[in-house]
């Protein structure tokens, strides 16, 4: 059974990581919208990936006999300056991600919740490379300049380092 505490943190990040996908989906769309196929394609793409997340701890939640509350989403922005300060965008809530499944981590370490802190393994694992993808992504933007945004729009696919998607339960 989860304690109260731990229940609350994790129905917090079931809010995070909704909230990730939801933004992810406002940004593949303004790409899409732009004319950056490629860039949309992986927007679209990570935007699953964390749909599959929320639903994780959604289901870890029920497992061990939690209450799940499913919030309302903050509304993603819809304009974006340009796809440089759009991935910017990208690393920092990544990195906010990070320091939030962190949290959970050090939480459950002093509540001695040694089933969520497994649970959790995976999920810090995930954000080093989804942080790392994300900057792999600013330094070709850096390489490219401003100038060659249509051969970075055909390249970013391949930037994708594909993690295998997670079994849900
Ligand atoms: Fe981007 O890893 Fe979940 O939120």
């Amino acid at each position: 059974m989860l304690k109260k505490k731990v229940e609350d943190i994790c129905n917090r990040q079931v809010e995070r990581e909704g909230y990730s996908s939801n933004l992810y989906l406002a940004m593949a769309a303004w790409a899409e919208n732009e004319g950056f196929s490629g860039v949309a394609d992986w927007l679209y793409a990570q935007a699953e990936e964390e749909r599959i997340h929320f639903l994780k701890f959604i289901r870890y939640i029920n497992e061990r006999g939690g209450k799940v509350l499913i919030p309302a989403f903050k509304k993603p922005p819809a304009e974006f300056k340009g796809v440089g300060e759009m991935f910017r965008e990208v690393l920092k809530h990544e990195e906010f991600i990070t320091a939030s499944i962190n949290e959970i981590v050090a939480l459950t370490l002093s509540e001695k919740d040694f089933n969520t802190h497994n649970f959790l393994l995976w999920f810090v694992m995930e954000q080093v490379e989804e942080e790392k993808n994300a900057r792999a992504i600013l330094d070709k933007l850096r390489l490219v300049g401003k100038n060659n945004m249509y051969q970075f729009d055909r390249d970013i696919m391949s930037l994708r380092i594909p993690s295998q998607p997670p079994p849900v339960a």
